[in-house]
């Protein structure tokens, strides 16, 4: 059975271009609860540990760069099938592909700035929320 909780950020683009209001405001009106939120600025080393899987991919470098950028929002959502349901609110990895009505085609400028992340399973859901927030931060 799919999970109910999934993780995702606001990339240091849409934050700086001032979208992270409008973001939470569609995530809560497509029926996400809330559990955890917070601003913060990741570091590089903490970037490159969190897109481990990316490490041997061309784009890593600039990924992880661009990640630790600015200040992102990071959040643990809440929805039956929260990890589909977030990804189908993001829409495609690139904003140019994302289908109409997707936060990625809305708020995305390219492949590598792309407003936002998502969770790609219910067991990365799990790491990434805990990752970034601990037990007694989420509500
Ligand atoms: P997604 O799960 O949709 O975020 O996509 P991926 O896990 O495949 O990629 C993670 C991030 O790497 C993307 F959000 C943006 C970046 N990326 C690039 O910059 N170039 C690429 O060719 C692919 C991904």
């Amino acid at each position: 059975m799919a999970g109910n909780l999934t993780f995702g950020i606001i990339k240091p683009d849409a934050v700086s271009a001032g979208n992270a209001g409008h973001i939470i405001q569609r995530i809560t009106d497509s029926g996400f609860r809330i559990r955890a939120l917070k601003l913060l600025q990741i570091t590089l080393k903490q970037a490159e540990s969190f897109y481990a899987v990316h490490r041997e991919r061309p784009f890593f470098p600039g990924l992880t760069e661009f990640m630790s950028s600015g200040p992102c929002v990071v959040m643990a959502l809440e929805k039956e099938a929260a990890v589909k349901g977030w990804r189908d609110l993001m829409g495609a990895t690139d904003p140019a592909k994302a289908d109409d009505g997707t936060l990625r085609k809305e708020f995305g400028g390219s492949l590598s700035e792309n407003a936002v992340h998502g969770s790609d399973s219910d067991e990365n859901a799990a790491t990434e929320i805990s990752y970034f927030f601990s037990q007694i931060e989420m509500i």
